[in-house]
C-alpha cells in the first residue's frame, strides 16, 4: 500500500474512534417549545432588563468559543448589548455579583468574520457603543477579535481581546427564568 493511502486509512480509523468522544449535545433543550430558561444549578446569578433574562457565569472561566457553546447548552445566547443603557445595567449587575479584581466577561461581539467589522454574534447586528476603553478596539498584535467587559482599576468598559483567553461570560434569553414564574 502506498504511504498516502495508508495515511487515509489511519486517519479514518482515528476518526471512527474519536468522532463521538467530545460532542456537546446542543439539542437537550428545544428553543421553540421551552417557555422559560432554567439556569444551571438554579443559582441566582440571573437578572432581567427589558425583555431579556441574563445569566452570569462566575465560577467557570472559558475561552470565547466555549462561552458561546455554554450559553447554547443553557438554551441561551452569549450576550449582545443593544444599547449603552443596557451596557450600564449589566455593568452594575456584574459589580453587584463579584468584587474580584480582573473579572473579565465575554460578550458575543466579535470581528472574526471580517477584521474591523464588529458584530454581535447572537443577533448579527453591528456593534455601536460608547462604552469602549480608551484606544479600543485596537486589534493588538493582530490577534484580538472578541469583545469583553474589561475590568481595570474598578472600571468596566469594552475591549477586544484574544478569543483564546479564559473569562467569565453572560448569557441572555428573551425567555423568562423558570424560577421566577
Ligand atoms: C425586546 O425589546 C426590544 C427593545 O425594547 C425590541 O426591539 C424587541 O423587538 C423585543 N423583542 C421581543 C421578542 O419582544
Ligand atoms: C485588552 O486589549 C489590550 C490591547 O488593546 C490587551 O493588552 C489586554 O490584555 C486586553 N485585556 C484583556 C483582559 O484581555
Ligand atoms: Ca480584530
Ligand atoms: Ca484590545
Amino acid at each position: 500500500m502506498i504511504p498516502s493511502k495508508l495515511a487515509t486509512v489511519f486517519s479514518f480509523i482515528i476518526y471512527l474512534q474519536y468522532s463521538h468522544c467530545c460532542e456537546i449535545n446542543l439539542d437537550v433543550v428545544d428553543a421553540n417549545t421551552d417557555v422559560c430558561v432554567n439556569t444551571p444549578l438554579n443559582i441566582p446569578v440571573i437578572t432581567t432588563y427589558g425583555n431579556k433574562t441574563y445569566y452570569l457565569e462566575v465560577n467557570n472561566q472559558v475561552n470565547w468559543h466555549n462561552a458561546y457553546l455554554a450559553c447554547k447548552q443553557y438554551n441561551m445566547e452569549l450576550i449582545s448589548i443593544d444599547s449603552d443603557a443596557e451596557f450600564d445595567y449589566i455593568r452594575e449587575f456584574i459589580k453587584s455579583r463579584t468584587t474580584a479584581q480582573k473579572f473579565h466577561v465575554w460578550t458575543s461581539g466579535n470581528d472574526l468574520g471580517t477584521e474591523g467589522e464588529y458584530k454581535w454574534m447572537s443577533n448579527g447586528r453591528r456593534v455601536f457603543s460608547n462604552r469602549w476603553h480608551k484606544g479600543q478596539p485596537d486589534n493588538a498584535g493582530s490577534i484580538e477579535d472578541c469583545i469583553h467587559f474589561w475590568h481595570v482599576s474598578n472600571v468596566y468598559l469594552l475591549n477586544d481581546s484574544n478569543c483564546a483567553h479564559n473569562m467569565a461570560f453572560i448569557c441572555q434569553s428573551i425567555k423568562k427564568p423558570c424560577s421566577f414564574q
